[in-house]
């Protein structure tokens, strides 16, 4: 576990978020073809995650979602309205592969979806949450592919095909996708440093919490002469996921592992 600066050694307005531990997890990226991935999300759900203050998705938790009438994730919807039928909020905003979560995954659920960025109060500071893929301005085609799939006559359309149809448009998107990835440098994925800072000013923040470069890191940097914090989640894989704790004032983070595996892996 990695302790953080104080959160309570920063200026903000002392407005209680829900009591208790927020937790953060982003870039799970569930996917019928993991399996085991699942299982250690729902064993994490039911374990570790009930009873906490809050829960806070930061997008990308499912590889693909191509709208709320798909029932691939039953199983992943129940175990998180499990968790909010236990008092915890669960809030999530979306990622580029979960952008279609919609109104009826949120009934289904009970979960809030947030918009990218929120603003939100943690142990008194207000603290900024995004998925990430904004911050990443050096990649201008994947801003233009960004605006073109959330135009809302580009939803429509797509959701208006079978599921079939639909599965089949996202496997494909994946693997363009995976090919733009292999001809872009790692700095032009990562997030744009002035960007970041924009952001910051803009909602009056001197801490950001986001996902999406899979670069899990706590970096801190200067904001009008004052240090202010970035914390970038980790990915999830079925052998190891990363959990991001704010509680008693401070972040933590915390790993999460399947079970038997700590055994396993001694001496
Ligand atoms: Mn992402």
């Amino acid at each position: 576990m990695t302790r953080l600066p104080n959160l309570a050694s920063l200026p903000g307005r002392s407005v209680a978020d829900p009591a208790g531990e927020a937790l953060f997890i982003s870039d799970l990226h569930l996917s019928p073809r993991q399996p085991q991935l699942t299982e250690l999300f729902l064993h994490w759900l039911a374990t570790r995650a009930r009873g906490a203050g809050a829960l806070y998705i930061l997008g990308d938790l499912f590889d693909a979602w191509i709208g709320d009438d798909d029932d691939s994730f039953v199983d992943v919807e129940a175990g998180l309205a499990e968790v909010v039928k236990g008092g915890t909020h669960c809030r999530l905003l979306h990622g580029n592969r979960d952008f279609l979560l919609g109104r009826r995954f949120a009934r289904r659920t009970g979960i809030a979806l947030l918009r990218d960025p929120t603003r939100i109060t943690l142990a008194g500071e207000p603290v900024l949450l995004m998925h990430g893929d904004l911050l990443c301005t050096d990649d201008a085609p994947y801003q233009r592919f960004r605006r073109r799939v959330r135009n809302p006559l580009v939803r429509w359309l797509f959701l208006r095909q079978s599921l079939d149809r639909r599965r089949q448009m996202a496997a494909n998107y994946r693997q363009q996708s995976t090919r733009a990835m292999a001809s872009k440098t790692a700095e032009i994925m990562d997030v744009n440093a002035a960007t970041v800072l924009r952001y910051m000013c803009r909602y009056r923040v001197r801490r950001l919490i986001h996902g999406h470069t899979h670069r899990p890191a706590d970096h801190t940097l200067q904001l009008d002469g004052v240090p202010a914090h970035r914390h970038v989640l980790a990915d999830w894989s079925p052998t190891i996921g990363e959990v991001l704790v704010s509680g008693d004032g401070s972040l933590a983070r915390e790993a999460v592992r399947p079970l038997g595996v700590a055994t396993a892996c001694a001496g």
